[in-house]
């Protein structure tokens, strides 16, 4: 190289060093460098949420996590640290360190059970940094340990799905002490599983009908077959199966028919009724609207839009409220009942077309 184009060489390298880009070690300024230096800024403008979820146990939990995951993208401002914790707690406990070393602006929960968050959500607030409570409640001493929860009225959807059974029996004039119900439960100590068993339990009260039993389920198909089957087998007068969420339904279903028996809401004529929550999926609205889930009580799981609200009015210096509860339905396809009426409240019935 002539000692004059080393000159020319050594200038711009000393120019481009100055202004942070480097000429000899990766080639000519290209777009892609520009690029880097103008991704680098925006980089630091990235709001980072550290999102700590459940798991993959139900067609809920997948809905769930893809509202989050579309929502939180460098395109919109974010950049998002996930970690599925395959409903273990400990594994969620975890992820939240990993978050706060990392110094992430907010930490995102969807915790698996309520009990347990105590010590690590003070070490978070420890850390000045805020956490945001999605879905299952939290039961913590202090709530300050969280800014926001945004989810579900379980109870309610139990109560909601019970009045459909109450009012669907008396138009078809079953006595409520023919009513031989099981409760397939979700995770045991989940919010959602407290709630829904709690609806059902008052309704079998308020109503006098007989439950069986109540048997852990884990929000699975699986699971909910296995279960099933084990109480198909120990009782020979069960006429409703309580799922609570669909994919334990779908397991209750395959149970049932193996055993001989016919899913559908005739209980007068043999059938069991099955009834489920979430109401997420096309099987299992194709399966409310064939009758083999008799009615769904909706749990919607697209959390990811609520949750960025929160995160730009904190940003923003707006205050969220502390619990925001969603607007959710009920699903059939039977066209008996179209409202249900709780505490003077009137809910529509979401009659699925056949
Ligand atoms: C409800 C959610 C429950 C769903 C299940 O908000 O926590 O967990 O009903 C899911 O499908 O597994």
């Amino acid at each position: 190289m002539s000692k004059k184009i080393l000159i020319i060489v050594l200038t711009i390298s000393l120019v481009m060093m100055m202004a942070g880009c480097s000429l000899i070690e990766s080639g000519p300024v290209s777009s892609f460098d520009m690029e880097s230096e103008s991704e680098t800024e925006s980089e630091e403008d990235l709001i980072v949420v550290g999102f700590s979820q459940v798991g993959a146990e139900s067609d809920w939990r997948k809905a769930n996590t893809e509202s989050m995951l579309s929502t939180f993208t460098k395109e919109k401002g974010y950049e998002l640290i996930y970690e599925d914790a395959q409903q273990k707690q400990q594994n969620q406990i975890t992820a939240i360190r990993t978050f706060i070393q990392r110094e992430v602006d907010y930490i995102v929960l969807a915790p698996v059970t309520e009990d347990g968050w105590d010590t690590v959500l003070s070490e978070a607030k420890e850390a000045q940094i805020p956490v945001i409570i999605v879905d299952r409640m939290v039961n913590v001493e202090d709530p300050e340990l969280f800014e926001c929860w945004v989810g579900s009225d379980f109870e309610l959807e139990g109560r909601k799905v019970c009045e459909w059974i109450r009012a669907y029996l008396e138009y078809k004039e079953i006595p409520a002490e023919e009513v031989n119900i099981v409760d397939i439960q979700g995770t045991l100590g989940a919010s959602s599983q407290i709630g829904r068993t709690r609806g059902l339990k008052d309704a079998v009260r308020a109503n006098g009908w007989n439950l069986l039993e109540e048997a852990a389920g884990e929000y699975t198909q699986a699971k909910g077959r296995e279960v099933t089957s084990r109480l198909l087998r120990k009782y020979d007068n069960i006429n409703v199966v309580y799922c609570e969420n669909d994919n334990e339904a779908f397991g209750a279903i395959e149970a049932i028919e193996a055993s001989g028996r016919r899913v559908g809401s005739n209980i007068s004529r043999g059938q069991i009724m099955v009834v489920s929550f979430d109401g997420v999926s096309d099987q299992a609205i194709e399966y409310a609207r064939k009758g083999k889930i008799s009615c769904i009580g909706e749990c919607n799981p697209l959390h990811g839009p609520r949750v960025e609200k929160i995160i730009r009015d904190l940003e923003e210096g707006r205050t969220p409220d502390k619990y925001e509860y969603v607007d959710e339905n009920v699903f059939s396809g039977d066209i008996s009942i179209t409202s249900i009426n709780l505490d003077e409240t009137v809910y529509t019935v979401t009659i699925l077309g056949k």
